[in-house]
């Protein structure tokens, strides 16, 4: 284990992670300091408490002395990896590690942990309510918004820790070691930090670099990037698909999810299509690879069925907020990339008023033409994206350039006619006009909830 004990420890960026990695170390005894790019009076809430710790704060910028002092760095999932003051220290052969990796070196019991493109968090949130109901010691944590430092007190040797990870956590890992590692899907997102896809489908892969071969890896069989890493796996190899059977995995069969755990195993039936309360064949995916990571963690398939059956939709991904004059308002704020934006088109056959915009990751628009042209009425843009997307979609769909997320309501709520659909599935991060994409997601509700009420029809 990792000895901290009256070490140097910086961490780097003060959100949750950092915040939660802070407090840990000095529990343990280190002598840490936190650095943070943003000012002293955008930290006020938390430098008080810091202090009170004995924790020491660096605010508005890096300091390369303050980086070269340390014995360890432990960096928070935002803070790129060739951050200058990082480039420059490794050069020195000081150790740098994420908050996933701290967590995982303290982390007690096993653990089931997901990453992919989209889904991971309806993955993650269902698996550990499956998990549960299987009757096992679970905590949940990690990308979906509880830093997994802060699970390490509460966990045991029994425990199950069910942890969405992201590509930013993996990039940093050495030890990390889930005993079962899911892979929904890899499709293009986060190019500006990663470069290329190829960079970013290996941060994903290190999910796996740890295991050995009584471990488990569950990988989509539809999703062509995702397959393909099985060759690299050293755990066994097990795989979900919407389209056909598998060797061993999950499956769809006469209309009902099916699981067999060998290749000569008895086929299970776990749950009707029907009975499934998520909207949209992405979430079937989700369901597949969920009853994948819960059987092989052992739980049974009666409970499995008992947990998907009474699963909401969480918030934020493809959630219904409500109908005003007949129009339907989705909120699919966490649909930051265009693989996302894809499949909330496709849970939808027509009539679709889509907002779309935000902060550009780098991503190809374009790839959603043939949708836009089959279901979307028109698109409304916002966001330093919106001349971009406009420019590469110009001719496909209807486009209104509207700037704020509150015009993109407005406009498109004027336009929908019953039986329509207004939804927030923007393909871009929200860091230009929000705090984050549950801020933008809010904000979304929010208007709506004004419309519903009415205020929004009296204003206008
Ligand atoms: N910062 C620096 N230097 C830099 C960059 C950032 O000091 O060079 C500072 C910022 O000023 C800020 C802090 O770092 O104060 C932010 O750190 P962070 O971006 O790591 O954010 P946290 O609040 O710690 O949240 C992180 C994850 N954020 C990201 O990966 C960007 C959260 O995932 C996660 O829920 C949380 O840890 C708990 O584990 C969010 C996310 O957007 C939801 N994830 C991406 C996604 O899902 O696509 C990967």
């Amino acid at each position: 284990m990792l000895e901290l004990k009256g070490k140097k420890v910086l961490v780097v960026g003060l959100g949750k992670s950092g915040l939660a990695a802070a407090l840990f170390l000095r529990r343990k005894g280190a002598q840490v300091t936190v650095s943070d790019i943003r000012s002293a009076e955008s930290l006020a809430k938390d430098i008080p408490a810091l202090l009170e710790e004995g924790i020491m704060v660096e605010a508005g910028g890096h300091g390369l002395l303050t980086f070269r002092r340390q014995d360890l760095i432990v960096v928070s999932p935002g803070v790129p990896l060739d951050t200058p003051e990082l480039v420059q220290v490794r050069k020195f052969g000081l150790p740098i590690i994420g908050e996933l990796e701290l967590a995982a070196r303290f982390l007690k019991g096993k653990i089931l942990a997901i990453t992919g493109s989209n889904g991971k968090t309806t993955t993650t949130a269902l698996a550990g309510e499956i998990l549960r109901e299987g009757g096992l010691p679970t905590l949940v944590g990690g990308n979906i918004g509880v830093p997994v430092v802060s699970l390490i007190e509460e966990s045991t040797d029994e425990t199950w820790s069910v942890l969405e990870v992201s590509s930013f956590q993996l990039e940093s890992t050495e030890q990390f070691h889930p005993a079962i590692a899911v892979i929904l899907n890899i499709t293009p997102d986060h190019l500006d930090r990663h470069g290329s896809f190829e960079n970013y489908a290996r941060a994903k892969e290190r999910i796996f670099a740890a295991q050995q071969p009584n471990d488990c890896v569950v990988l989509n069989a539809d999703n062509a990037r995702a397959a393909e890493a099985a060759v690299r796996s050293a755990a066994s190899v097990h795989w979900f698909s919407l389209e056909h059977r598998v060797r061993m995995g999950a499956w769809i069969q006469d209309g009902s999810v099916v699981y067999r755990q060998a290749p000569d195993g008895e086929i299970e039936q776990i749950i009707p299509l029907n009975r499934i309360p998520l909207k949209g064949e992405h979430n079937v995916e989700n369901v597949l690879a969920a009853v994948c990571a819960a059987r092989l963690a052992g739980v049974a398939a009666a409970p499995i069925r008992a947990a998907i059956e009474k699963f909401q939709a969480v918030e934020h991904r493809l959630e219904y907020v409500a109908t005003v004059q007949g129009v339907e308002f989705y909120n699919d704020s966490k649909a930051t990339n265009v693989d996302a934006t894809a499949k909330a088109l496709a849970a939808f056959s027509s009539g679709i008023h889509l907002i779309l915009g935000g902060k550009d990751k780098g991503s190809d628009y374009t790839v959603l033409t043939q949708l836009l042209r089959e279901r979307v009425r028109a698109v409304y843009t916002i966001g330093s994206a919106a001349a971009k997307i406009e420019s590469q979609l110009r001719g496909v769909v209807s486009i209104r350039s509207c700037e704020t997320l509150s015009g993109a309501v407005d406009a498109a709520a004027a336009s929908a006619h019953a039986g329509e659909v207004v939804l927030l599935a923007p393909a871009c991060s929200s860091f230009d006009q929000f705090e984050s994409y549950e801020h933008r997601g809010r904000v979304f509700k929010e208007l709506v909830s004004q419309k519903a009420s009415g205020k929004i029809w009296q204003n206008v």
